[in-house]
């Protein structure tokens, strides 16, 4: 659990969650060509279909994005962004479901909010587009400050680090005072180390190891492994979409190692595995007993 930096009390609630237990954000790409599930959901009644089965497989937040963040993806225009988005989040919305937008666009957050999400989840930390920090600002909404370096078609090269959880936790320090500055409101704040962004592999396995270190700025932290590329490294396992086993594994070490979120694409695994081992961890409490159950 993270403490509050100014007060020394621990961080219990963003978003209006309790963070006394690790959340789940589910993924909902509304593209055609994210790393690991894109094309699946591009009209708005499928995604809007994948949205509903999500909440329904206990995720607490849907991250709805419309914008491949992959290394080397092109920037598509915030109007298609917003084209392919809005009437998921409006139909969701309308669903009671708590919604994230992932998004680099000030103009987009702004209708997104509008539309119906709650949450600004920016893999820029607000820093790509100029108006984002103080949309953010006025708006008064939880936001996901992410690290990256450069941009999505240039972080592979920016990669290079001689202390990566230092050089990471001193850049999002960065961020963060940007972002106080201009006048978000340290409550609505969650961090994120930014797994696979302007990382290697071995950068990325470095930044899960160090979450303890990176908990230390105060602020609770959401994490990204899903199926990324260094669960291909460490598992051998080639394929994205293959990488469920490999994926719960990484969600399980991120939220032993701090994490108050973990963004995921496969919410049913996640959510069971999360269960089992808090229970476990905590108390070895039993759910109610299913007949039939065998061993
Ligand atoms: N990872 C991706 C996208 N957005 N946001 C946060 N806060 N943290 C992450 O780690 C993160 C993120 C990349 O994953 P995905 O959405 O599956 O792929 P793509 O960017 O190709 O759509």
């Amino acid at each position: 659990m993270a403490f509050d930096p100014i007060s020394s009390t621990p961080v219990r609630h963003w978003a209006g969650f309790s963070l006394e237990r690790p959340l789940t954000m589910g993924i909902l790409n509304v593209t055609p060509d994210s790393f690991s599930d894109g094309g699946r959901s591009m009209d708005a009644d499928t995604a809007t279909a994948t949205g509903l089965r999500l909440a329904a497989e206990g995720a607490d937040i849907i991250d709805i994005g419309g914008e491949s963040t992959r290394p080397g993806s092109a920037a598509v225009s915030p109007e298609e962004e917003q084209r392919r988005i809005l009437p998921v989040i409006a139909a969701l919305a309308r669903q009671g479901i708590v919604l994230s937008v992932d998004t680099r666009n000030a103009a987009t957050m702004r209708l997104a909010l509008d539309a119906g999400a709650r949450i600004v989840n920016d893999v820029s930390g607000l820093m790509y587009d100029p108006d984002a920090m103080a949309l953010v600002a006025a708006r008064n909404c939880p936001v996901v400050l992410m690290h990256m370096r450069g941009t999505p078609a240039t972080m592979n090269s920016l990669a290079r680090y001689a202390d990566v959880v230092g050089e990471v936790r001193t850049e999002l320090r960065a961020v963060l005072d940007r972002a106080l500055s201009a006048g978000v409101r340290r409550e609505q704040i969650m961090l994120d180390p930014g797994v696979g962004f302007a990382k290697l592999d071995e950068h990325s396995i470095a930044v899960l190891r160090g979450l303890p270190s990176l908990a230390t700025l105060g602020y609770p932290l959401l994490v990204g492994v899903s199926r990324k590329r260094f669960i291909g490294r460490l598992s051998g396992e080639p394929r994205a979409d293959q990488r469920l086993g490999g994926s719960v594994a990484a969600a399980l070490f991120a939220v032993d190692h701090g994490a108050a979120v973990v963004r995921v694409h496969d919410v049913a695994a996640t959510v069971q595995a999360i269960r089992v081992w808090q229970s476990l961890a905590e108390s070895g409490r039993l759910m109610p007993h299913h007949a039939g159950d065998a061993g």
